[in-house]
């Protein structure tokens, strides 16, 4: 008998493009259909079929507090009784905008927006008009949504797929975006050499998910933060990804490198849809109705998304949970690292706290270059094997996997050794 799953991929195939919402969900690299998802809680994801999976999409990124956290389901029952949307300001929202404040470094002021695409898109905006240029800088393998200036050499889906440049794009746009190399400041000095006085931004994940996951060098970001400042155009830091999941401030914290603006997402929503871009008053006040700027949103601070997003924010900010999500981040990881090693297989597992990723290649995985070298075929056997002993993992060795609080040892060890299994049927 068919699977369910199987049945609904079918009839979604009929009137949904792809059978998705979003085509990283797809599986199309790994020859997988996706699985329908029925319920979550903790860190297991079960699917229609009832099959349960531990869980390392985390639905790409928001749920650190894994699924259905207590807190966060009682802070949106609590709203929803009392209306879903109003299209006016909340109370909610003024203590969105305080924690975060609070919590990440260089934000002193921040507009809500409903995903991180619509946040990166806000700022390149804020940047272009705050400096009168057009150019901006992106790298090669960062993705920062799907907003038409920034798909250039873009990763996530972009890369999984293999989509060299979307058409729908307009030429005329795109030559404004110069896509340099990752953790390569000679490239970036060269472009800035040659572009500098017409650059408006720089914007960068200044730890990469999207295409894998890329350890910074801190050097570089240092560099980009000078070169930014030396010629007068802004450096945006997209921590949709970064942001509250590799500290209670992100990268900016972890480094101690301060943009002029950062783009969030994800773990500031709880799991509901949400962004959000901020930095200093001097740029932020550039934004309509207080300046000239505009950018807009009929759902933009939905009180649903910012109950779910401040209750998630309270708990991350109370509980001694970033050393815990390192101390598993760690065992995961370097448990993978070593498994593969013992069986013979050459990978690179490159993780910061709780977000890694696992490359089949044995040369060092720094950037976008280093990346599309490793080995597809055997991406796709193990993320098979995962699969069929219980893991759910993020279908492209273009993407993070993450861990949450409600990972536990027992679920880390039962990982490993699916991965250890999976490391063994790959050899024969
Ligand atoms: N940044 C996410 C994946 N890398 C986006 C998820 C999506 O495209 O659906």
């Amino acid at each position: 008998m068919m699977k369910r799953s199987e049945t609904l991929f079918e009839r979604a195939c009929k009137t949904i493009p792809g059978g998705v919402n979003s085509p990283v969900r797809a599986g199309k690299s790994v020859d997988m259909n996706p699985l329908f998802i029925d319920e979550a809680a903790g860190a297991i994801i079960r699917d229609v079929d009832g099959n349960e999976y531990i869980d390392y999409v985390g639905s790409w990124g928001p749920m650190i507090l894994g699924h259905a956290h207590p807190e966060v389901v009682a802070a949106i029952r609590e709203r929803i009784s009392r209306g879903t949307s109003y299209g006016a300001p909340t109370e909610l929202e003024v203590i969105m905008a305080e924690t975060i404040v609070e919590m990440v470094p260089s934000i002193e002021m921040v507009r809500m927006v409903n995903s991180g695409t619509e946040a990166a898109m806000s700022a390149i905006r804020l940047a272009r008009g705050v400096t009168g240029r057009k150019m901006i800088v992106k790298f090669d393998g960062c993705y920062h949504g799907h907003a038409d200036s920034l798909l250039v050499s873009a990763g996530s889906g972009v890369a999984t797929l293999g989509i060299p440049g979307s058409p729908g794009v307009p030429e005329d746009l795109v030559r404004h975006t110069l896509s340099l190399p990752f953790n390569d400041m000679k490239a970036l000095n060269s472009a800035f050499d040659r572009y500098g006085p017409d650059i408006a931004c720089i914007i960068v994940e200044p730890i990469p998910g999207n295409m894998g996951v890329i350890i910074p060098d801190v050097d570089f970001l240092k560099g980009l933060r000078e070169i930014a400042t030396a010629f007068g155009a802004l450096l945006i830091f997209d921590e949709v990804i970064s942001g509250f999941r590799v500290a209670p401030g992100g990268a900016q914290e972890l480094y101690g490198i301060g943009p002029d603006l950062t783009c969030l997402g994800k773990i500031i929503g709880g799991g509901l849809p949400v962004g959000a871009y901020g930095g200093k008053p001097e740029f932020m006040l550039r934004m309509a109705p207080e300046g000239d700027i505009y950018q807009a949103g009929t759902l933009s601070g939905n009180p649903l998304a910012m109950a779910a997003g401040i209750a998630t924010l309270t708990v991350l900010r109370q509980g001694d949970l970033y050393p815990k999500l390192e101390k598993m981040g760690n065992a995961l990881f370097s448990g993978l690292a070593s498994l593969a090693g013992n069986a013979g297989i050459p990978v690179v597992v490159n993780h910061v706290g709780s977000m890694g990723s696992l490359f089949f290649t044995d040369a060092p995985v720094l950037d976008f270059v280093t990346a599309k070298a490793s080995d597809a075929r055997r991406f796709k056997q193990y993320y098979r094997s995962m699969r069929e002993h219980g893991m759910y993992l993020a279908p492209s060795p273009f993407e993070a996997g993450f861990i949450s609080a409600a990972h536990t040892e027992e679920m880390i060890e039962k990982t490993l050794n699916a991965a250890a299994s999976a490391f063994k049927e790959m050899l024969n």
